[in-house]
């Protein structure tokens, strides 16, 4: 059998590729009250008290965290929910989005 009966390259072959996931990324900054944070972690992510106090910590502590992996559509529209309620309250508060690898 030829290479060419059996060799699919996967570049032609027809595949079901799976949409990419994204990571919701919460950024540390210098001004936002920590229970700000954990409010809009519970609100736009539905997360506990404690759940949300552990997310605030880590950024808080290393930087960034990651909050959630989802469709892109969620994500993005789950961050700029975030970036808005803090927007409105006046505070530096960012959220960004980025694929996962
Ligand atoms: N660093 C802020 C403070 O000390 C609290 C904070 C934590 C802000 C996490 C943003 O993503 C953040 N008030």
């Amino acid at each position: 059998m030829s290479n060419k009966d059996t060799a699919v390259s996967p570049k032609t072959a027809t595949k079901l590729q799976r949409p990419r996931l994204y990571k919701v990324i919460l950024i540390n900054d210098d001004y936002t009250p920590r229970e700000f944070v954990i409010l809009v972690l519970r609100a736009v992510f539905r997360m506990t008290e404690e759940t949300g106090y552990r997310v605030m910590m880590t950024a808080h502590k290393m930087g960034t965290c990651v909050v959630v992996v989802c469709a892109r559509d969620i994500a993005e529209t789950k961050a700029t929910e975030a970036v808005d309620l803090a927007k409105e309250a006046g505070f530096p508060l960012l959220f960004t989005t980025e694929p996962e690898e």
